[in-house]
Formats: C-alpha cells, sequence, structure tokens
C-alpha cells in the first residue's frame, strides 16, 4: 500500500533534573555540594531512505518520543543523556508543522540525517551553584521539558522524469520497457494508484523515471485520483507527456493534451514550466493519420515523438531523447523555502489569579523555577522566596491582596505566606 500524506506526533526527551546532594566522607565534616547535573535529553532525527517508497508505517505509530535524560546523582555523577531517536522516511520527504504548514525540512538526499527536534538541556546540579559567599546551595536545576509537536509528513517522489497523461494512455507499459519495473498494466482505468519509479539506462546515462496515477479532467481539483498525485511531478526535471494517439477510446488526443496542460497549470504555474517531451503512444494503432500529429505539435509548439510501447518500435529513440534532454537540466534540488522555527517558549513570564482565597502562580518561568525547589531543604526554600520576590511575583500577588498567612499555590508547592 502507498501513503504520502502522515501526521505524526514527535517529542524529543526531557532533560534530566540537576542534583542536590552533599559530599559524605569520614572525618570531613563539612564537604560541600556534589550533586551532578542532569543529562541532556534525547534528539529527534529524521534521516532519508532510498529504500522506502512510502509513508505507509506511519498509519501504525504515530507517536515518537526521544529518551529522557537521567537526573544527575550525588558524587558529582551527571546523568546519563537520552538516547536519540532516527526516524527513517523516503528520500523526498517534506515535514511540516501541522498547525502552520510551515516547512520544517525536506530531508532530501539519501542517508541525510537532520535533526528536527532538540532534546531538553539537563539541569546543574547544586555543585554548579557554590559561590565563595554561598557555599552550600540546597537547589538545583530542573532539566528543559520539551513539548510534543505534531507535524506532517508529505512525500514529493524525487524523479529525474514523470511520465504523465490521462489513463490508459500507456505510461506504466512505457515504463515496464525502458526499465526493470514491473507495473501492473491493464486495459482499464486507474490501474495505477501510486508511483511508480525505474531506473533507466541509456548507454551508461541513467535516470529515474516516475510513471505517475493517471490524470483526467479537474485533477487539479480533485477529482479522480489527480491531486494528490499532482505533488509527485513538483520534483521532476522534465515531464514526459504521453497522449494515446490512435484515439482508441473515442478522445482526441489534441484535446487530452490540452487539458492535461491545464491541470498541471492550474495546480501550479512551475509545472507548466517544466521542460516537456510529447510523446505519441500507440502508433501501431495509427493507420498513415499523418494529420493528428500535426495538429498536436502545433498546439504543443515543439516536435511530437511517435512511438509504440506495445511494439518497442521508436521506444529506444525516446529513451536517447530523455537522456540528452536531462544533460542540459540542472539536476533535482531540495525545496527552497524559509524554515519554519517553533518558538520559544516565553519562560520569563507568569500569572497571578485568585481562586476561594488561594493565590496561584502560573506560567513558563515559574514552572520551571518550582521544579527546582526542594521542598524539605530550608536554604532552598528561602532561595526560591527570593527570587519570587525579585522577579516582582509576590508584588504581583500583593496587587491581587494577598496578605499574611494566606496561602500561595505554584504547581505543587503550597506554602503560607509570612513576611
Ligand atoms: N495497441 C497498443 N496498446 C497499448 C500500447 N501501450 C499500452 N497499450 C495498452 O493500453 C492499456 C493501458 O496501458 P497502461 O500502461 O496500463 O496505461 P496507463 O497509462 O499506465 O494507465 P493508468 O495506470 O490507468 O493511468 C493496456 O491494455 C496496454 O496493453 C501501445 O503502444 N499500443
Ligand atoms: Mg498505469
Amino acid at each position: 500500500m502507498f501513503l504520502d500524506i502522515a501526521t505524526i506526533y514527535c517529542k524529543a526527551g526531557n532533560g534530566g533534573d540537576g542534583a542536590v546532594a552533599w559530599h559524605r566522607e569520614k572525618y570531613v565534616a563539612t564537604g560541600g555540594p556534589d550533586g551532578g547535573d542532569g543529562g541532556n535529553g534525547g534528539n529527534i532525527y529524521f534521516m532519508a531512505d532510498r529504500s522506502m517508497n512510502t509513508l505507509i508505517s506511519f498509519r501504525y505509530t504515530q507517536h515518537f518520543k526521544a529518551e529522557d535524560g537521567a537526573n544527575g546523582q550525588g558524587r558529582n555523577c551527571t546523568g546519563k543523556a537520552g538516547q536519540d531517536l532516527i526516524i527513517k522516511v523516503p528520500c523526498g520527504t517534506v515535514i511540516r508543522d501541522a498547525e502552520s504548514n510551515g516547512i520544517i525540512a525536506d530531508i532530501f538526499n539519501d542517508g541525510e540525517k537532520v535533526l528536527i527536534f532538540k532534546g531538553g538541556r539537563g539541569g546543574r546540579g547544586n555543585a554548579r551553584f557554590a559561590t565563595p559567599t554561598h557555599r552550600s546551595p540546597g537547589y538545583s536545576e530542573g532539566g528543559e521539558r520539551t513539548e510534543q509537536r505534531k507535524i506532517k509528513l508529505e512525500l514529493k517522489t524525487i524523479a529525474d522524469v514523470g511520465l504523465v497523461g490521462f489513463p490508459n494512455v500507456g505510461k506504466s507499459t512505457l515504463l515496464s520497457v525502458i526499465s526493470a519495473a514491473r507495473p501492473k498494466i491493464a486495459n482499464y482505468h486507474f490501474t495505477t494508484l501510486s508511483p511508480n519509479l525505474g531506473m533507466c539506462d541509456y548507454y551508461g546515462d541513467s535516470f529515474v523515471v516516475a510513471d505517475i496515477p493517471g490524470l483526467i479532467e479537474g485533477a487539479s481539483e480533485g477529482v479522480g485520483l489527480g491531486h494528490s498525485f499532482l505533488r509527485h511531478v513538483e520534483r521532476v526535471r522534465l515531464i514526459v507527456h504521453l497522449v494515446d494517439i490512435s484515439g482508441s477510446e473515442g478522445r482526441d488526443p489534441v484535446e487530452d493534451y490540452k487539458a492535461i496542460r491545464k491541470e498541471l497549470e492550474n495546480y501550479s504555474i512551475a509545472l507548466t514550466s517544466l521542460p516537456e517531451i510529447v510523446v505519441a503512444n500507440k502508433c501501431d494503432l495509427l493507420y498513415g493519420d499523418e494529420d493528428t500529429i500535426e495538429r498536436l505539435e502545433a498546439v504543443c509548439g515543439s516536435k511530437v515523438h511517435k512511438i509504440s510501447a506495445a511494439t518497442t518500435d521508436g521506444v529506444n529513440e525516446i529513451k536517447g531523447v530523455i537522456a540528452n534532454t536531462l544533460k542540459d537540466i540542472p539536476p533535482v534540488a531540495p525545496l527552497e523555502f524559509e524554515p519554519f522555527v517553533y518558538e520559544e517558549k516565553d519562560r520569563s513570564s507568569f500569572e497571578v489569579y485568585v481562586e476561594d482565597g488561594v493565590y496561584y502562580v502560573t506560567g513558563g518561568y515559574i514552572e520551571e523555577l518550582a521544579r527546582r525547589v526542594v521542598l524539605n531543604d530550608g536554604d532552598s526554600f528561602r532561595w526560591f522566596q527570593r527570587v519570587l520576590r525579585d522577579k516582582g511575583v509576590i508584588d504581583a500577588l500583593k496587587e491581587k491582596g494577598l496578605k499574611e498567612g494566606d496561602t500561595v499555590c505554584i504547581m505543587d508547592i503550597e506554602f503560607e505566606y509570612v513576611l
């Protein structure tokens, strides 16, 4: 099965908390602080893997989490860093933020590993807070907490050539005779339901051809299978536009040509500027009817190449034309985009509110601070209150009416306010 769009959730590892610990040794009365730092949380990388060609595995697994960093330990032991997570995706997978649709990255080259979500920083242990004037700090720093992100993966096949045309014109048949690919071929519409890739060799030159599912009128608005597969044409260097020149299904090949061009244009104007080779297939069914070819050439403004994918007449020549045309076109490049970057959480702000006589304080900075307090340590608690005062939290609470003896609640820390 093929899937070219998936939504998943990713969370890099949290940083481990710094430790509060004291050096203990026989005959050493005051050993001093020796709490180690927390380990950094694991990162999430995405890696392009040429052997994959669908995002189907993401239908079953949608939550990805890198390991958290371990907390620091006494004796200055730093916590173990969380293990990184590497998520493999097919080459040509574009990662977007699900909410804003902004592009975060384009995972393009085989084996390329891109850091997408960084793990949280480990917190510093109390050993790091010791100063000549404050030699036994009873507090440490909490590890940085990461957020879960919802992202969208979008596969845009990378190929040199995209075979486009109405259903049943012989695209898959052509791919099967110019490459080792063995796509399904049958005499009905929409035989091909997902892009097939084939590697073609032409006297030492090689190129990748993508057989795109048949397009019909209205494809760019989602009729048929169209819209979802036009995405795969976006990344090709050359369009090979196939028409059934015999009109075996009763349609006029020239009208077919115009209809497909219109769909490409409606989808994205960029598609119309791609170089195009027009190929008239099923010439074995054409009995000396040169008029259609001439009409088609007049409309497309270039030479129309006659082939029969069924008898392989003209197939080697068309391979040569493709190989030569590609020589003058720059290689496929990753998307050009302004990378989307997640906004840093505002860690300096806080909010205060009163409910049932209890004063609550919330906000990034305060929550981070609260995680650093060691409750049963008087020194740590005094330090906590000092920071609250310095940062203006106490003033803000007083404005709300805080008096001596009132209860203040910050995360899971509850204390009585004393002057
Ligand atoms: N006579 C003749 N028949 C052909 C030729 N090329 C393909 N066919 C037949 O046309 C039918 C459709 O061929 P496919 O290759 O499956 O067509 P397609 O364009 O891939 O079709 P979709 O996948 O449905 O878009 C099959 O029955 C083929 O055998 C040709 O050159 N001459
Ligand atoms: Mg097909």
